[in-house]
């Protein structure tokens, strides 16, 4: 290693969350197949109590006001990026367009490779969440959630869904796939919680992944 690259890594360690290690890299995780997808054809549908439910074709969404966000993502398979440059709409924007009604608690969110995974809707709010269509200036690339996925920074990566079709808004919440897997249903980065398990196994699982 290069000594700019070490002082690079030492000064970002401050950022990294705990049990994650640094890559340069861009590594791809999906659990099945990476959808074919025809723009013509794409949609993303809004479900369940808003006040505003609706299906955005391409065009529609592109209209949507756009911003540019960088943020860091990690996965629980312990990579974590940092500076990721994403581009699109902001999810707290979007939830003004579509205006969630006030029983709305939980969001399920569903992809075009029937994946899917849940955040309730406060975490969803925050400042970090995106939309995005484009990574470093570019638009996605298929394996990367191309057109659209939902980036969730503050969460692992599991959360962030690609390939996105549906927002559904709910009362009670309903897990995804992921979450009905063994893995946590909040997964707080920061917190570290990457199992379902209970805390006192959570702490002990963390003893043995560490050494
Ligand atoms: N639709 C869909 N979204 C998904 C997944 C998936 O299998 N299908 N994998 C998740 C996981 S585990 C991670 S870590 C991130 C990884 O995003 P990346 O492949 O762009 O790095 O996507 C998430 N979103
Ligand atoms: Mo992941």
């Amino acid at each position: 290693m290069t000594e700019p690259e070490i002082k690079k890594f030492k000064y970002k360690d401050e950022r990294l969350p705990p049990g994650q290690v640094l890559t340069p890299k861009f590594p791809v995780l999906y659990y099945a197949d990476v959808p074919k997808i025809d723009l013509k054809k794409w949609t993303l549908e809004v479900t369940g109590l808003v006040e505003k439910p609706k299906t955005f074709s391409w065009e529609e969404f592109l209209k949507l006001h756009q911003e540019v966000s960088v943020s860091d993502m990690s996965c629980v398979t312990r990579w974590t990026r940092l500076d990721m440059k994403w581009e699109g709409v902001k999810f707290a924007d979007f939830l003004k367009v579509v205006k969630p009604n006030p029983e709305a608690k939980h969001v399920l969110m569903k992809c075009y490779d029937g994946y899917t995974t849940n955040l309730p809707l406060e975490e969803m709010q925050k400042e970090d969440v995106l939309l995005a269509w484009k990574w470093d200036g570019k638009p996605l690339t298929p394996e990367h959630g191309w057109p659209l996925r939902v980036v969730v920074p503050h969460k692992y990566g599991w959360k962030s869904a690609k390939w996105i079709w549906q927002i559904h808004f709910t009362e009670r919440d309903e897990k995804g796939y992921w979450e009905t897997h063994g893995y946590s249903n909040s997964a707080d980065i920061w917190a570290e919680e990457r199992f379902a398990w209970d805390p006192a196994l959570q702490k002990i699982q963390k003893m043995f992944v560490r050494g």
